[in-house]
């Protein structure tokens, strides 16, 4: 059996010691030139590896700094200056290859956005389905297909495809959310595309009880109903996941613990909703350990080690989006359990 170092294609060259593999490769180059082809043999490693290759690395953004961001850019860039005031994670990972890009990971793309008391971030929609977690709202809103509703910190909303939604904040200090979209995926699937409301809002209703928003007082309900040391707690819409595309979970490591999740092919923006602690990340492209703390994001790569570690402060509650909907839906999950 092929070990994880070697490659497909040394597997067959470490055979042909007379170079004949070679130079009939090489008349089979030369015909195909002509003929829009290309024997496939001689990229195999390119397109199947040996295990899963995200490029995504392991990333950490800090709030503190990233907070501080925010304010000065909201001073610096009025609201009709942007269409949305957001700044997008971006994974260094494909900062070579595409500059500047949407890719917080392979699949899906975060970006912090900000509106300001009185401010109107205009209606719009998109094909690209979008989710928004909280991290400080006092009386900020989003309004998605008529409802309008006010967000707290750790609450959850959903924005499907195709859906006019625009964002606004009746209170008197700074909204701020992660979004999520699954950018990286229309990018491969050139499907995204996106149309303006005439006017900046659209007719709507405050709603308490929108199916595109959950609170987080009823998530922390259902993860504080069980006793085990990790808990995981799935977001569903009607026992499914709520998109085709775009997952979410929230998990409760209890203080003092260490959670050691099988490695998956799916991959993870996390997002603190609060404690302290510290996670491991030993990733195919590379090792990062991430000391967290309030409302900081950090990357897990698919197919990584992963190991959290709370501290004795108290229990941690860690909020995640993740592409496991893609994966699921598509049939590309598959689980390590058996990781050292
Ligand atoms: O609020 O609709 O971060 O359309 C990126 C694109 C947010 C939004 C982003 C978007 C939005």
């Amino acid at each position: 059996m092929a070990t994880q170092t070697e490659t497909l294609t040394t597997r067959k060259a470490v055979q042909s010691v007379d170079g004949a593999i070679e130079e009939a490769t090489a008349q089979v180059k030369e015909r195909c030139q002509n003929l829009n082809s290309y024997p496939m043999w001689t990229v195999n490693d390119k397109i199947s590896k040996l295990v899963p290759n995200p490029r995504a690395v392991p990333t950490k953004w800090t709030w503190s700094e990233m907070r501080q961001l925010m304010l000065d850019t909201a001073e610096l860039v009025p609201e009709d200056m942007a269409e949305r005031r957001a700044l997008m994670m971006c994974n260094p990972g494909f900062g070579e290859v595409k500059g500047p890009s949407p890719y917080t990971t392979d699949t899906l793309y975060a970006g912090l956005q900000m509106v300001l008391p009185g401010e109107t971030a205009p209606a719009h929609r998109h094909i690209a389905y979008a989710v928004r977690f909280i991290q400080e709202s006092q009386k900020g809103f989003t309004s998605v297909a008529g409802h309008k509703m006010y967000l707290e910190h750790g609450d959850l909303v959903l924005t499907p495809s195709w859906q006019w939604h625009y964002h606004g904040n009746d209170g008197s200090k700074p909204t701020i959310w992660v979004d999520c979209l699954d950018i990286p995926l229309q990018i491969y699937g050139r499907t995204n595309f996106l149309e303006t409301y005439p006017t900046p809002t659209v007719p709507d209703l405050v709603t308490d009880e929108s199916p595109f928003h959950f609170q987080w007082e009823k998530t922390q309900k259902a993860l504080d109903a069980q006793d085990s040391p990790h808990t995981v707690y799935h977001y569903l819409t009607n026992g499914s996941p709520f998109s085709k595309t775009i997952a979410a979970q929230a998990e409760r490591i209890k203080k003092g613990q260490t959670a050691r999740p099988p490695r998956e092919t799916t991959s993870f923006i996390y997002v603190v909703k609060q404690g302290e602690g510290k996670t491991i990340i030993d990733a195919p492209t590379g090792q990062l350990t991430v000391e967290w703390n309030d409302k900081d994001v950090f990357v897990v790569p698919a197919w990584s080690k992963v190991t959290h570690v709370t501290g004795e402060r108290g229990d941690a509650y860690l909020f995640a989006l993740t592409d496991k909907s893609i994966t699921d839906n598509l049939g590309l999950s598959r689980t390590d359990y058996a990781r050292d």
